[in-house]
């Protein structure tokens, strides 16, 4: 019996492995480098890379970037880039094995259910967000912000202690993974969730008990489930566009200044394609229309990687909304307290268009703009490549919980909410 048993799991482990490979087989062998220099060096690089295959280029600043490169354009890349003199350190030889070392083995997931030690697929968040509802009835529920393409919902949990008799507590939400590949910022997210329900902490319970939390880990589980299975790079969503390329950058799609930095109007760029039009994108779409709905919305919140960075809005603009030493002030605070955790410091807080690049069409600054939601930031999480390796996940989930911390003290400092209950 014994025996049987343990072949069955040998041949059921052998199956799910080969099934991953080649699901995965496009980035056999692939390397992902790091990539420094001066601009022209660095532009004739990439332009090279891109011409061979234009699903190469990842985002970095003026001066870097991050580039994937399959065995067969290796010694090329290599000889251009000593030839540029662009500094190229690899940070992974083999970028198929990275992957299949992010997920959970079968063996494992079945017997330890949903945790914070590897990346889980769509319907394992979805099922999580089920069995917190499920323990904590009173204080949870499942909430649906809308709708993807292939049909999915935009699951979320709504954490709402009982408040006093006629106080309606403020508004806290949580948008995160609107970028597919950015799989860190859903597992914090999770992680964040645990923390405000299982954390007996008095700073931690305080928090929960302070907002009406709404919490999205992946507000774009279509692009999220293909980066799981298919694509690790994917970024946008999986819409079909008439010439039958896929995809829009969903954090390019909302009615603001739409198309005007950082967008792409061709639908087969791989990474920035801005949609058709507005809220072409029945995710933003239908999000946005839930955001509205929302009444005293205070903190907006989004979640992506990697940079190490805390944002404000506006991104396409340097000029500075009428709260903005506030938000510089709750920002600063809240990098203090994710800086005790690990002691890293994050860059920021600041607007895209000073710190990082211009970029319009964001989920951020249309909650700003349209909805004039006070306190609205991104944070770009920690990480030197898409990979953040999955046994650290709780390190940067620990940061996060206590950065969302940092926001809710000195917004309360400032006068920003009262606590019906300190
Ligand atoms: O370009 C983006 O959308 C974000 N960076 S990422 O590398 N995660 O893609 C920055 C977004 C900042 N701007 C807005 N939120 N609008
Ligand atoms: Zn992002």
């Amino acid at each position: 019996m014994i025996t049987k048993l343990i072949l069955l799991y040998t041949l059921l482990y052998i199956n799910v492995s080969c099934s991953m490979k080649l699901e995965y087989n496009k980035y056999n062998h692939y390397k992902y480098y790091d990539i420094k220099g001066d601009k022209s060096e660095l532009d004739h690089l990439k332009n090279f890379m891109l011409h061979k295959d234009d699903s190469l280029l990842y985002i970095g600043n003026i001066k870097s970037a991050q580039i994937i490169v399959p065995p067969e354009l290796n010694s090329a890349f290599l000889e251009i880039a000593k030839n540029d003199k662009v500094n190229a350190t690899l940070l992974f030889d083999d970028i198929s094995e990275v992957i299949r070392s992010e997920k959970p083995s079968i063996l494992r997931s079945k017997k330890k259910g949903f945790s914070w030690d590897a990346y889980y697929d769509v319907d394992d968040i979805y099922n999580y967000l089920s069995n917190v509802s499920r323990t904590y009835p009173q204080w949870t529920e499942v909430i649906v912000g809308g709708q993807t393409y292939e049909g999915r919902q935009i699951r979320g949990i709504r954490i709402n202690t009982p408040a006093a008799e006629g106080v309606e507590k403020p508004v806290f939400f949580i948008e995160s993974g609107i970028h597919a590949r950015e799989w860190i910022a859903p597992a914090t997210t999770t992680y964040f969730i645990n923390q405000l329900l299982t954390n007996s902490n008095p700073n931690v319970t305080r928090l929960r008990d302070q907002f009406d939390w709404r919490i999205f880990p992946t507000v774009n589980p279509d692009g999220y489930h293909y980066s799981y299975v298919v694509d690790r790079y994917w970024r946008k969503t999986r819409s079909i566009s008439s010439n039958g390329c896929i995809g829009a950058d969903p954090n390019r799609n909302w009615d603001y200044n739409w198309g005007q930095h950082s967008s792409s109007n061709d639908p087969c760029d791989y990474q920035l394609y801005a949609g058709s039009c507005p809220f072409s994108e029945i995710e933003t779409k239908t999000l946005s229309s839930y955001i509205s709905g929302i009444d005293n919305l205070l903190f907006y919140v989004g979640f992506h990687s990697h940079a190490a960075l805390l944002l404000l809005p506006y991104s396409d603009s340097t000029e500075h909304v009428h709260n903005y030493e506030d938000l510089v002030q709750i920002g600063k605070v809240s990098l203090e307290y994710g800086y005790q955790v690990n002691k890293v410091m994050y860059s920021g807080p600041g607007t895209a268009a000073e710190t990082l690049y211009k970029a319009s069409g964001g989920s951020m600054d249309w909650v700003r703009y349209a909805l004039n939601t006070p306190l609205v930031y991104t944070y770009e999480l920690r990480g030197s490549s898409f990979h953040w390796p999955p046994e650290k996940i709780p390190e940067q989930g620990e940061e996060v919980t206590q950065m969302i911390l940092g926001l809710a003290i000195e917004a309360e400092n400032l006068g920003y909410f009262y606590s019906d209950f300190s």
